[in-house]
């Protein structure tokens, strides 16, 4: 597993101007802290799970159930307490299945305002999930230190400079605007990474501070889906950390019909899968049972 070294640079305010809603400019607003090493994470030896917060009302699985900030910031809690390694909040579903409703920053940061300081202050390093170069600055100004960006570097050209002048980790993860069955899969995801890190490397991106995620359900059929979790060590040719997604995906459907709060089994299979072939990160719904699984296996292969 590649290590990603995050010693932070000094943190300038970015020039990005960022509308603010009067009620997102409080003062009283907690300090931003400097963003925790991933390195030290990664260097744990083991995958890490990354526990994640939609606070928004239409994602697939979950869309509506932590709008409310106090139920949001208890679920934060209880994932840290699960055992998550990183919490990855999220403010507008990015419907890997059609049907996104567009949000403004001014929503996004309406939504994240009430929660991510109060979810930083966990102590747990958090991503912020967001296409967004102005929300992600924010988000890193009030304690998030890692940017998951689902159109790896590729939507807002202000992504890849506010990385790189902030030093943090970015997860760089695949895309496609619609599936299309007639492709080879592994070598439009090859191609999206190649053309992710050369935008990170004209911007100065630090390479040990990207991971690669090959975007389960993104622009993929669920066979394309299936086929970038059976072939995933193959993305370790980059020499980078990978971070697999399929939690409660609609891939697991199309094997097993499953709403998808009953799609756990499915989550769980595919990612010990991903783990096996050298996925260093797994993002999940279900944190408790992820974290039973992932021991479980450790403690099997070590009594071989
Ligand atoms: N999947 C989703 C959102 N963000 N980020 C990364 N890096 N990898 C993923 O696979 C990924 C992601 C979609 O899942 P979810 O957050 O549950 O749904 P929604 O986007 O509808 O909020």
């Amino acid at each position: 597993m590649a290590g990603v070294a995050l010693t932070a640079a000094p943190r300038p305010r970015d020039a990005i101007a960022m509308p603010l809603a009067p009620a997102l400019t409080d003062p009283s607003a907690p300090a931003p802290r400097p963003p925790q090493s991933l390195a030290a994470l990664l260097g744990r030896g083991r995958p890490l799970v990354m526990g994640i917060l939609n606070v928004t009302p239409d994602s697939f699985s979950d869309g509506g159930r932590f709008l409310d900030p106090t139920i949001a910031i208890g679920h934060a809690r209880e994932m840290a307490d699960q055992g998550a390694d990183i919490l990855d909040i999220g403010a507008e579903s990015t419907r890997p299945y059609g049907g996104a409703r567009p949000v403004s920053a001014d929503d996004e940061l309406a939504r994240l305002a009430p929660v991510l300081p109060a979810v930083a202050g966990l102590g747990l390093p958090v991503s912020v999930d967001t296409i967004k170069a102005g929300v992600a600055a924010w988000a890193l100004d009030r304690g998030a230190g890692i940017v998951n960006d689902v159109w790896g570097l590729q939507r807002d050209a202000a992504m890849a400079p506010l990385v790189a002048r902030r030093g943090v980790p970015v997860i760089v993860m695949h895309n496609r605007d619609e599936a299309d069955a007639s492709i080879d899969i592994m070598a439009d995801v090859n191609a999206f990474f190649a053309r992710s890190l050369a935008i990170a490397e004209g911007a100065g991106i630090r390479r040990d501070n990207i991971v690669l995620d090959p975007g389960i359900g993104f622009g993929k059929t669920p066979e394309q889906s299936l086929i970038c979790l059976a072939r995933l060590a193959e993305f370790k040719h980059f020499g980078l950390p990978l971070l697999v997604g399929a939690s409660r995906k609609r891939f697991i459907n199309s094997v097993v019909p499953s709403p998808p709060t009953e799609r756990i089994g499915g989550s769980l299979a595919s990612h010990l899968i991903a783990v096996e072939q050298g996925a260093a990160i797994v993002r999940v719904h279900d944190v408790k049972e992820t974290v039973q699984a992932l021991r479980i296996a450790a403690a099997i292969e070590a009594a071989r």
